[in-house]
């Protein structure tokens, strides 16, 4: 069922249940070609998530600053091209949310271990801010700190479940948002990790 967390925002709880399948087989496809692995900051901090990505961009972070690349800075190699799954299933999301025509052209794949968080942040790395982001939690549960639209706003808890799809546009484009640590357990799907796929429309 879909749940409004505020203008723009959306949560389809179970989203993606009926692709866990073909998800779990996208994911290891990705991950085998193109591993996780722990970015710098440009202020010099490793990400506690692990990170790689698919599809035309991939975004990055390092010591020069956040920006998309269209290889593997790692390799030199073009980032995996985006399984249809999850072109899908962010299409098919986006549109139930109410927007048309999303066409993602980068999908960032996080992995959250126990005590992984990410710190409150706006996406403001794309090119245009008009199309949506599409976001799917898989494996273990978190609790997503869905700000305001400036930093000292305080954030608004809500968790977040395998298979849940978050849609989050217009108004909430631009919100802070970000990821409570994560709290230790294990999920038949991901082990003792959450994975969340996030897509977007980078260029
Ligand atoms: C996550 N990832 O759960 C989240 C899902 C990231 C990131 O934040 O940048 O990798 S995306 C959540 C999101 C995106 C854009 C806007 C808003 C939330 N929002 O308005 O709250 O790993
Ligand atoms: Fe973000």
């Amino acid at each position: 069922h879909r749940e409004t967390l505020a203008e723009g925002a959306m949560i389809l709880r179970g989203f993606a249940l009926d692709r866990e399948t073909a998800l779990a087989a996208a994911i290891e496809q990705v991950t085998a070609d193109t591993p996780f692995r722990h970015m710098e900051t440009p202020g010099g901090h490793r990400m506690s998530a692990a990170m790689t990505n698919c599809g035309e961009l991939g975004w990055t972070t390092d010591r020069r600053g956040y920006r998309y690349t269209r290889d593997d800075p790692e390799t030199g190699r073009p980032w995996p091209a985006m399984p249809t799954v999850f072109r899908e299933l962010a299409t098919t999301a986006a549109t139930a949310a109410g927007y048309t025509g999303f066409d993602p052209d980068a999908c960032l794949i996080n992995r959250y271990q126990p005590g992984a968080r990410m710190g409150l942040h706006q996406d403001r790395n794309e090119q245009d801010f008009d199309a949506p982001i599409v976001s799917v939690s898989l494996g273990l549960p978190a609790t997503f700190l869905f700000g305001g639209d400036r930093r000292a706003d305080r954030p608004q808890r809500v968790p977040l479940e395998h298979g849940d799809v978050a849609v989050w546009g217009a108004a909430a484009r631009l919100r802070y948002h970000g990821i409570a640590p994560l709290r230790a357990g294990s999920h038949p799907f991901a082990g003792e990790a959450r994975i969340n796929l996030t897509l977007r429309r980078a260029s």
